[in-house]
């Protein structure tokens, strides 16, 4: 079982968890503690000193760089998802680094109050296209059913190349919900020879864990989508969430796949 860290995100803030790391040297030592608890893929966004997040490419390099020297074997997948209201040129910046595999949101998704995750067909086609030429493996995420069909339409149109990877992120408001019935939709909606990862928003961090778990998937965890630890207690760090993914996963019958086995489930 692949176990990818989400260790920042862009709309959590210390304010939510003093644990949410910013610099370039927090966002090292919570990747470092996420590898030790057994993540393979760290899926990164980057920030100002400040917090405020940015798709810089001189600071994806910096902070990239920086884990690559800590971490050496680690996949690191940066958003090009961003923060809401980014343009496209501002998202597709850490693609001319060339990593190994990125994030590509496959639709646009209400993101609370009067906020809008944009994601129109022809923007995902040229992110997808980006990919491509710089050889980048996409993880399509999907908030929904329909974004599905719009990753299959995608491929079958040779925007982006089979096998598939998904993510679903399960539980954000503007999308689909995270019960057992939703991820059996998921689940089934998508081609056999494709692999996917749960992640499960807020509460549902650790559902989302057991079903993936259980199912033969892959699953997220961290502090972009979950900053407790359990109810009422804060993670003090990415790795904290991780062991509890891997204690989880262990516990139903899974083994946790290393960085160079994750290469190759995804083909990398
Ligand atoms: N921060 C969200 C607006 C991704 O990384 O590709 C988008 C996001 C998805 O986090
Ligand atoms: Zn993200």
């Amino acid at each position: 079982m692949m176990i990818t860290a989400a260790i920042s995100g862009a709309e959590v803030s210390k304010k939510h968890n003093p644990s949410v790391p910013y610099t370039t040297q927090e966002m090292v030592l919570e990747a470092k503690r996420a590898s030790d608890m057994g993540a393979s893929i760290i899926h990164l966004h980057v920030r100002e000193d400040d917090g405020t997040p940015t798709q810089n490419i001189e600071r994806y390099q910096e902070v990239m760089t920086a884990i690559r020297a800590s971490c050496p074997k680690l996949i690191l997948q940066p958003s090009t998802g961003g923060a809401v209201g980014m343009s496209n040129e501002e998202r597709l910046q850490p693609i001319a680094l060339k990593p190994e595999m990125a994030t590509l949101d496959c639709g646009t998704l209400n993101f609370g109050g009067d906020a809008i995750f944009m994601n129109t067909e022809n923007m995902i086609i040229t992110f997808a296209e980006a990919m491509k030429a710089a050889m980048v493996k996409p993880e399509l995420e999907v908030f929904d059913q329909s974004m599905i069909r719009m990753a299959l339409r995608l491929a079958k149109k040779g925007y982006v190349l089979n096998p598939l990877h998904f993510n679903f992120v399960m539980g954000v408001n503007g999308g689909i919900g995270a019960s057992l019935r939703d991820f059996v939709y998921l689940t089934e909606s998508i081609p056999n020879d494709s692999t996917y990862t749960a992640t499960g928003v807020g509460r549902y961090q650790f559902d989302l864990v057991a079903m993936a778990a259980i199912h033969g998937g892959h699953c997220r965890v961290g502090f972009e989508d979950n900053i407790y630890l359990k109810h009422g207690q804060l993670a003090s760090s990415n790795g904290e969430l991780v062991e509890k993914a891997v204690a989880i996963a262990r516990q139903l019958g899974r083994e946790i796949a290393r960085p160079d086995e994750a290469r190759i489930i995804l083909g990398l």
